[in-house]
C-alpha cells in the first residue's frame, strides 16, 4: 500500500479536481503491474495496473489507495475492470466519499471479491485530504495556511523589511505545495510588503497554474504590483468587502462582505484548495474564525526580537513559549528542509476527513 501512495504521489498537481490514486497488483509476493491516475480525463490508476499485469492479474491482489469507483464517469467503472481481471482480493485504505463514484466495495464483493479496508488509512486521506474535505464541504476550500517564521514566531524583523527567513530547499517545498493547490492567496499588506509573483517556479509544473488571490480592498492594489501586470497571463483575482472604482486590467474582482462570505465565492469558483501564504493579518484572521485546515509552518533558525512582526497577527500567542499555536492543534508531518525545520498541523478536533 505504501508503493501505491508513493505511486499515487506521481499525479501531484495533475489530477485535481480527482484524487491521486496509485494501484499495485500483487501475485504470489511479487509485483507483476503497478499505476497510477495521471491526469484528469486519463484512466484511472487501478485500470493502468491492471492492463500493465495483463493475464497476471487473475486470482492476484490489488492494492490500491482509494475505494474503486463505481461509475461512468470521464472512464468507465474501475470495479467492471477488477472483476473482469479476475482478482482475487482488493485492498483499500479509505472509502471513495464521492456520491457519484461510491460503492465499489459493496459491488466487488457482491462479485464474490475480498475486500480488505483501512490499510494506511491515515496516509492515505493525508495525501487526498482537499479531495475529501471537498465531498462533505461546498461552503468553503480546504485552507492550507503556510508562514515561514523565525524561531520566535516572527514574520518580519522590527524594520519591517523584507527578509528572506528560510532556505533555498525549504523555497523548493513551497512551490511544490503550490504546485497541488487551486489557488494561492495572499493578503492586500504582503502584496505591498513584498509584491510576490505567487507562480510555481520550480519542480514540474501543475496542470493548470493555480489562480492568484488577493484578500483587499481592490482600491488599494497597485497597478504597478507585479500580480497585476501579469494578470493577463495567470488567472488574478482580488476577493474586496466593498466595491471599489479602479480598474486592474486584466483581474477578476469580487465583493463579498466577509471572509467566510469570500472563501464561499471561491468555492463557488471552483477553487476546492486554497493555499494560503501570509501575511500576518489574513493568517489571523483565519486562524481565529478557525477557516484553517492545515497549518504548515517553516521555522528558520534565526531570531528577531522584540518589535518584530508577530506570525499570528491579532490571535494571542503566549510569550512564555515562543512559537506555540493558537488553537488546538496535532502535528502531522515533521520535516527538516536544509537549516529549516517544517511542521505541518491539523486542527486536534477534526481528522483528516
Ligand atoms: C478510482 N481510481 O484512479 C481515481 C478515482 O469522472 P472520472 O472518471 O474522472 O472519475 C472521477 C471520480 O472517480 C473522482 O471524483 C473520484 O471519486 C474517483 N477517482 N477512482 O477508482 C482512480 N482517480
Ligand atoms: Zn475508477
Amino acid at each position: 500500500m505504501r508503493r501505491a501512495l508513493r505511486l499515487a504521489r506521481r499525479g501531484w498537481g495533475w489530477t485535481a479536481p480527482n484524487p491521486m490514486v496509485g494501484a499495485v497488483v500483487v501475485q504470489g509476493g511479487e509485483v507483476v503491474g503497478e499505476g497510477w491516475h495521471a491526469e484528469l480525463g486519463g484512466p484511472h490508476a487501478e485500470v493502468v495496473a491492471l492492463t500493465a499485469a495483463g493475464d497476471r492479474a487473475r486470482g492476484a491482489d490489488l492494492y490500491v489507495s482509494l475505494e474503486p469507483c463505481n461509475h461512468h464517469g470521464r472512464t468507465p467503472p474501475c470495479t467492471e475492470a477488477v472483476i473482469a481481471a479476475g482478482v482475487r482480493r482488493v485492498i483499500i485504505p479509505v472509502r471513495d466519499p464521492n456520491p457519484v463514484a461510491q460503492g465499489g466495495v459493496d459491488r466487488l464483493r457482491a462479485a464474490g471479491i475480498a475486500v480488505t479496508e483501512g490499510v494506511e488509512a491515515e496516509a492515505a486521506a493525508e495525501l487526498n485530504a482537499p479531495f475529501l474535505f471537498a465531498q462533505h464541504h461546498a461552503d468553503r476550500p480546504f485552507v492550507t495556511l503556510k508562514l515561514a517564521v523565525s524561531m520566535d514566531a516572527m514574520l518580519a524583523p522590527r524594520d519591517r523589511s523584507r527578509l528572506q527567513l528560510t532556505g533555498p530547499e525549504a523555497m523548493r517545498e513551497v512551490h511544490r505545495m503550490r504546485a497541488n493547490a487551486d489557488a494561492i492567496a495572499v493578503g492586500l499588506g504582503t502584496v505591498l510588503a513584498d509584491d510576490p509573483t505567487l507562480t510555481v517556479r520550480s519542480g514540474r509544473r501543475p496542470r493548470q497554474a493555480p489562480t492568484r488571490i488577493v484578500f483587499g480592498e481592490a482600491d488599494r492594489v497597485p497597478r504597478s504590483a507585479a500580480l497585476v501586470k501579469t494578470a493577463r497571463r495567470v488567472p488574478t483575482w482580488v476577493m474586496s468587502r466593498g466595491p471599489g472604482e479602479t480598474e486592474l486590467p486584466g483581474v477578476r474582482r469580487f465583493t463579498a462582505p466577509t471572509l467566510e462570505a469570500q472563501l464561499a465565492v471561491l468555492r463557488h469558483e471552483g477553487i476546492r484548495h486554497l493555499l494560503v501564504e501570509g501575511g500576518a493579518g489574513l493568517a489571523g484572521e483565519l486562524l481565529t474564525a478557525g477557516l484553517v485546515d492545515r497549518l504548515v509552518i517553516f521555522r528558520a533558525p534565526v531570531l528577531l526580537g522584540a518589535g518584530a512582526l508577530a506570525a499570528f497577527g491579532g490571535v494571542e500567542l503566549d510569550a512564555t513559549a515562543p512559537g506555540e499555536l493558537p488553537g488546538r492543534w496535532q502535528v502531522v508531518t515533521e520535516r527538516a528542509f536544509g537549516h529549516d525545520q517544517m511542521t505541518v498541523y491539523a486542527p486536534a478536533a477534526s481528522s483528516a476527513r
